[in-house]
């Protein structure tokens, strides 16, 4: 048995969904206490004790930090705690950052504000109190609260895991680098893989996707990404400049070119090309670099 407060919130339902998932305690029951004024043979015979209870003693699976003296009580959190236990012998690292959201949103820091507002944490409220208006009678279960908040964090588990992946197999992925290391080169790797260049410094990413099964036959997904926060290079018109090279301009003249000049490209799953690559996407990275008037001012 897991005991942790009624009116679960993030910290509560993160800590038990944590023992839970990778703690060994996936088969425990979930009961809920009171956290003014908890049952104290609960406390004493549950096998694991969430953000109640008013003890810290990992070692026998005592998570609460309400009790912790002064501003300790706000440094960290049923969750993180859980967390930093488990760590060492269950592979979560991925889940870090999510437990540092949670963090933020119990000890009320300005990280969690985006989340508060339209986020995980204005999901789980805006679920209560969508429930209540829908129901004014009744009330919405402790368990129901708990199974919506696995739910979710169940789905960003996966996404989590899925970025340290991609993050993880960008270095066999990369085939191109430019000198200044903002033209990059990816050859079939996920689409996270793009995302995990941006943040090592990538502005423009050449990628052939892994081929993709879609209805019809399978979808070659190459083309030319710029990263979010820039507003240049167009990329489209840099694979203009690049098609006057025959090598290339049989397949770049198949590309659709978004006139914002974020993205150029074919084959993707929304929009497939049965046709394979047949041009070197690091040749084509290198020619991108080269065309790239990136020190003059203005330069596309
Ligand atoms: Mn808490």
């Amino acid at each position: 048995m897991i005991v942790t407060h009624t009116n679960p919130d993030f910290d509560a339902i993160c800590g038990v969904w944590l023992l839970k998932r990778f703690g060994g305690l996936e088969n425990e029951t979930v009961e809920f206490v009171n956290t003014g004024n908890p049952d104290a043979e609960k406390l004493q015979k549950a096998d694991a004790v969430v953000d109640t209870g008013r003890r810290l003693d990992s070692i026998n699976r005592r998570f609460d930090h309400h009790h912790l003296p002064g501003q300790d009580a706000n440094n960290t959190c049923a969750a993180m705690q859980v967390y930093q236990s488990l760590k060492h012998f269950a592979e979560i690292a991925h889940l870090e950052p999510l437990v540092n959201l949670i963090f933020a949103g119990d000890t009320g820091r300005g990280e969690a504000n985006a989340s508060r507002e339209l986020g995980l944490h204005a999901i789980l409220s805006g679920c209560k109190a969508w429930f209540s208006e829908q129901n004014p009678d009744v009330r919405l279960s402790d368990e129901a609260i708990l199974a919506y908040g696995f739910g979710l964090l169940d789905v960003l588990e996966v996404r989590l895991r899925k970025q340290a992946k991609a993050r993880a197999e960008l270095k066999e992925k990369v085939i191109y680098k430019s000198g200044d290391g903002l033209v990059w080169a990816i050859r079939h790797g996920s689409q996270g893989s793009t995302f995990a260049a941006y943040d090592e410094g990538a502005r423009v990413v050449v990628f052939e996707g892994q081929p993709i099964e879609v209805d019809g036959g399978t979808t070659y997904p190459i083309g030319i990404m710029r990263a979010g926060e820039w507003t240049e290079p167009n990329v489209g018109k840099l694979a203009e400049r690049v098609a006057v090279s025959k090598s290339f301009a049989d397949e770049i003249g198949k590309w659709f070119k978004h006139p914002a000049g974020f993205f150029a490209g074919r084959g993707t799953a929304k929009a497939p090309v049965f046709e394979p690559v047949k041009i070197d996407i690091a040749a084509l990275a290198e020619a991108i670099d080269a065309t790239w008037l990136r020190h003059l001012p203005g330069g596309d």
